[in-house]
């Protein structure tokens, strides 16, 4: 992704996902707005935002990070959120047996404590494999990738949700469901 494209999605993930207010949009319960509001309200803003640098972002993103609706006409981030405006109806799913979690080294003595709790965002994030484990806790430090029993989890009554671009979440993950090895 080129250096504007990687801005442009920055500021996507900003918006869509923390901080609609920062550019005086709201966003409804399902996490979209109005392609064209959004344009209008981020060039008011200062940012040089358009129709096409965002088709090319959403083309481009690696991790699928937004979604535009069927007609067109709304965007959404797939998941990530931390803005209370949102409160998507994540489908329900059942898990594989294993799902991974990428996080960094210095979190782990707090993690075999507490397990795994969702922060600033309104859930735990878990990948279906190793690698893309991996590339998550990276952006955290040395990272280390943790297994958790997903479905033995999910037989003792955990939900699991899946979001549009496949990482799969949940609200917590408790320390023994989790593989430290
Ligand atoms: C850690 C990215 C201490 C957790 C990714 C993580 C993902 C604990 C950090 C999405 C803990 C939160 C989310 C505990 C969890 N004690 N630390 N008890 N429980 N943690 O960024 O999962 O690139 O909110 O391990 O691909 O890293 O932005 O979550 O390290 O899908 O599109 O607390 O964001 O997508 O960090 O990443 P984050 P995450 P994007």
């Amino acid at each position: 992704m080129n250096k504007q494209l990687n801005k442009t999605s920055k500021f996507l993930s900003y918006i869509l996902r923390h901080q609609p207010k920062a550019i005086g949009i709201t966003l409804d319960s399902d996490g979209w707005v109005d392609i064209v509001h959004l344009i209008a309200q981020a060039n008011q803003h200062g940012e040089p935002l358009t129709r096409e640098l965002i088709e090319q972002v959403v083309k481009t993103s690696d991790k699928k990070r937004f979604t535009i609706s069927d007609d067109g006409i709304k965007i959404r981030a797939a998941q990530g959120h931390s803005t209370q405006q949102v409160k998507i109806k994540y489908v329900e799913k059942v898990p594989p047996k294993f799902l991974y979690h990428g996080t960094a080294m210095r979190f782990i003595d707090s993690i075999k404590k507490q397990g795994l709790i969702a922060g600033d965002r309104h859930y735990v994030h878990l990948s279906i494999d190793e690698q893309t484990a991996n590339t998550v806790g990276k952006r955290h430090g040395k990272p280390i990738v943790l297994k958790l029993k997903a479905l033995q989890m999910h037989q003792q009554g955990f939900k699991f949700y899946l979001a549009d671009n496949g990482v799969w979440l949940t609200d917590a993950v408790p320390n023994t469901f989790l593989i430290f090895d």
